[in-house]
């Protein structure tokens, strides 16, 4: 007996097959968000301040400067994570000799992408940037009082949605297009109705023509605050919340973008009563809207067993936001993908049949006993089994494949 055929037959006991989770982790992908291995900075030639609130924090050596180094420490990162994945690009991660103003973006500036993940057997998803330039410094974009500079950003937001279409196009999965944009007040605004009818008025201009499903997804994301805008976000949950619905578009949850005690897993099965999709930014937020790298922590097993118990993953893509530029970089990413999976390779391997019966018949002694004995379960085991039919390392070997990469890009500039 090896010791995951015991791990088989300890969740077997629960009426749980460890084989059916398997395959089902097999099939989930994971957006790896490209601004990790760079700390948000992007590859154009015109580069304005970095801005909107969200500047990594860091200095640790490493720091991908080209397409190409980004490209080989995804390559090693994937090559750490069991499964099959997709890439998150943003638009300011052109690979191009050019220098396209936002506005001026093309389906060619970003080809050499599509190629490379064509040949990595990834997706793509996209997403448009508004922040980072000369014309978001007032941290206003698609709800600038200025047609001039509202109509700069929708035309940003028109390539980038039809770039995303045509990289779904190309690689036969449709490319999801996330709006973010750092809109809001510093101080108390007194004009709150007016900058939201304005940022309607320019997501109905970019997103208005509808595109087929199979090719790209709009997404919308909400926030809280940040920093520089702590009176007021423009995009504000409720604002987007009734955007996606009324527009019937996906609607983007960031775990960093609420109030720090608000339990994001609880608002999966409420948003997905009125929306079809749902984008996910796993995130770890420390007292604010930090991004640290994500753990396997209660928060995000608490998500990960909703999208199984809510029987929701077919109709949530589950990204990752978060960018630490104080470790190694490739490290951030292989941790936080494989912390996603372990979390949901948990939730796949929960008897959730007999955790339900109990809730249904109000026996919550019974829920309780359940959920905490199940704690002591192999889950260790069965992950370990995942990782050597992925043939990727795990344990002490992972730790050195780590560290040797680290080492290997130290030198960079
Ligand atoms: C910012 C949002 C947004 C960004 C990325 C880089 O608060 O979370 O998703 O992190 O677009
Ligand atoms: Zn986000």
């Amino acid at each position: 007996m090896t010791a995951y055929d015991n791990a088989k037959q300890a969740f077997a006991d629960w009426g749980v097959d460890t084989e059916n989770a398997l395959s089902a982790l097999q099939g989930i992908a994971i957006s790896i968000h490209c601004w990790q291995g760079d700390d948000v900075v992007g590859f154009e030639t015109r580069r304005g301040s970095s801005g909107g609130g969200i500047q990594a924090t860091g200095n640790h050596p490493g720091r991908a400067r080209s397409p190409d180094e980004l490209r080989a420490d995804l390559e090693f990162s994937c090559a750490q994570i069991p499964g099959k994945h997709r890439l998150n690009l943003h638009a300011c991660y052109m690979d191009t000799s050019e220098a396209p103003d936002r506005d001026a973006i093309e389906y060619r500036h970003f080809e050499p992408w599509v190629d490379w993940a064509k040949a990595q057997g990834m997706g793509l998803d996209f997403n448009p940037t508004f922040f980072a330039h000369e014309k978001a410094d007032d941290n206003l974009t698609l709800s600038h009082p200025d047609a001039g500079i509202r109509d700069f950003w929708i035309e940003h937001g028109k390539r980038s949605r039809e770039i995303a279409a045509r990289m779904g196009d190309a690689l036969g999965t449709a490319a999801v297009n996330n709006i973010w944009v750092p809109d809001g007040s510093k101080d108390n605004p007194v004009g709150r109705i007016e900058a939201r009818r304005r940022l309607q008025a320019s997501l109905d201009a970019i997103c208005g023509e509808p595109l087929d499903k199979t090719r790209m997804l709009d997404a919308v994301e909400s926030k809280l605050f940040g920093i520089g805008v702590e009176a007021m976000t423009v995009g504000s949950h409720e604002f987007y919340l009734g955007y996606a619905i009324r527009r019937q578009i996906a609607l983007c949850l960031d775990m960093g973008h609420f109030h720090p005690t608000e339990n994001i897993a609880d608002k999966l099965s409420a948003v997905a009563l009125s929306v079809d999709d749902i984008l996910l930014h796993v995130s770890r937020p420390m007292r604010w809207d930090s991004d640290h790298v994500i753990l396997l922590d209660d928060s995000i097993l608490a998500m990960a067993q909703e999208l199984v118990f809510g029987d929701l993953l077919g109709r949530t893509r589950i990204g990752l936001d978060f960018f630490d530029a104080t470790i190694s970089r490739t490290a951030a990413w292989v941790i936080g993908v494989r912390n996603m999976q372990k979390a949901l390779l948990r939730a796949l391997l929960l008897p959730q049949a007999r955790l339900k019966a109990a809730e249904d018949k109000l026996d919550f002694t019974t829920r309780l006993v359940l959920t905490e004995e199940l704690k002591d379960l192999p889950y260790a085991t069965v992950w370990a089994e995942f990782c050597a039919r992925c043939e990727v390392p795990e344990g002490a070997k992972l730790v050195s494949a780590l560290a040797q990469y680290q080492s290997s890009v130290a030198g960079r500039g």
